[in-house]
């Protein structure tokens, strides 16, 4: 198969182009580094420097003999991605390159108008291009659970059964999402089922949940091959700075009440995922949606798991109820269906106490690069989000 991995040098872009390239698949890479430069502009690193994008590339060559290919340039330019489309041929496109954090998109109107421009442009461009010069090729879209929100009904894979008044249709699950970041993977997800609708696109949305993980088969091999891992506030995912924390000693913050319940799943998973919607593609004019997570866990039961496993390797860990930065629910029901990649093959790897052992000593050996000053959440959703906080127990 012909993969091309929008997004090549991220968190998950990277690891899901050398698994594709382990297994045979012809690889090439897209990246215009604006995750680097936001980075830059925060002032924030991931926990360890990660070689440039070129580099990284040469050492998958020299580590597996494997070619991946490298096309440096933005989705937001369309003359480009038509020019990657048109050489490429790619039999499957996997869709990463989006501003990823929620935070960066609530700090001000620039970032949220930046990433939604970014985001939703870019998408479309990739449509527009894909229509044109790889009309058969299956789009694999990094979507998010966050786009449904927390509704206190079940959440349905993408599409829901709707009876009104007497008569019955099938729509788009309706969303309630929870910053200006997961409102673009929502506009994304209307554009692409449109495209599928009214051009016949065949893709998958992967409503993913939150990654964890530090790294891979494929990153391990060699550290020149290593993933980026943020625990910083604004690309940090929870339990990955809640892992930081614990190794440096500071208190796990937990937002609010810590109540918030997510899906979450481990980063080999989600190159599981990647592969099976890949060998198992959407049809000619099918908007396919697959929920992308393997368990849920509340943010406070995270924080007690990594609590016991840090107290287990010899160190004392508080838990504090920070007040919240975000308007969320702290309390909530959640019910979302993921039964669509385990029906393709997908056998999950699970959060136990081995798992989350094994990341935590990985952290702990680096924690002479971890950044104090980063950990801390300054940006609001509002400006009064602190005062909806509930007391500290
Ligand atoms: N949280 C804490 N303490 C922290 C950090 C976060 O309690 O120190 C809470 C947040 O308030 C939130 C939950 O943990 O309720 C998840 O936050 P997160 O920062 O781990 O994840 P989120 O902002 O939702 O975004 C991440 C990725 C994003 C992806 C999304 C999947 O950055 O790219 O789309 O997870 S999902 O959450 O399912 O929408």
């Amino acid at each position: 198969m012909r993969v091309l991995v929008l997004g090549g040098d991220g968190y998950l872009g990277w690891p899901t182009a050398m698994h594709f390239s382990a297994r045979g698949d012809d690889v090439a890479v897209v990246d215009n580094f604006a995750k680097r430069q936001w980075e830059m502009e925060e002032g924030i690193e991931p926990l360890l420097p990660i070689p440039p994008l070129h580099k990284r590339v040469r050492a998958w060559q020299r580590v597996s003999g494997r070619e991946i290919g490298l096309y440096v340039g933005d989705l937001m330019n369309h003359r480009f991605v038509y020019k990657v489309l048109r050489e490429f041929q790619p039999d499957a496109v996997v869709h990463y390159g989006e501003q990823p954090s929620a935070p960066y998109s609530m700090q001000n109107r620039t970032t949220a108008v930046d990433t939604q421009i970014n985001n939703i442009v870019g998408t479309l461009n990739l449509l527009f291009g894909m229509r044109s010069h790889c009309r058969d090729a299956h789009l694999i879209k990094l979507g998010t659970m966050g786009e449904y929100g927390t509704p206190n009904i079940d959440i349905e894979e993408g599409w829901l059964e709707v009876e009104h008044n007497g008569r019955k249709d099938r729509m788009l699950y309706p969303k309630k999402p929870g910053s200006f970041y997961h409102l673009s993977k929502v506009h994304d997800s209307h554009n692409v089922e449109f495209a599928c609708r009214i051009w016949g696109c065949a893709a998958t949305d992967l409503n993913q949940g939150v990654v964890y993980g530090v790294d891979t088969e494929e990153t391990k091999a060699d550290p020149d091959l290593a993933t980026s891992f943020h625990y910083d506030q604004v690309f940090g995912t929870v339990l990955n700075r809640f892992l930081v924390q614990a190794a440096i000693g500071e208190p796990l913050s937990v937002y609010g009440k810590g109540g918030q319940t997510r899906g979450f799943l481990n980063i080999r998973d989600t190159l599981k995922c990647v592969e099976l919607a890949a060998d198992n593609p959407a049809a000619a004019g099918e908007f396919r949606v697959l929920n992308q997570f393997t368990e849920q866990f509340s943010v406070l039961d995270l924080a007690n798991r990594v609590q016991a496993v840090a107290k287990a390797a010899g160190h004392d860990t508080t838990i504090v109820n920070t007040p919240n930065p975000r308007v969320e629910l702290e309390e909530h029901y959640y019910n979302a269906r993921h039964s669509g990649l385990v029906e393709l093959g997908l056998e999950p790897h699970l959060l136990d106490d081995d798992a989350l052992g094994k990341m935590f000593a990985t952290v702990s050996a680096n924690v002479g690069s971890v950044d104090r000053n980063a950990l801390a959440p300054t940006i609001l959703w509002a400006r009064d989000s602190r005062a909806c906080l509930c007391p500290v127990p």
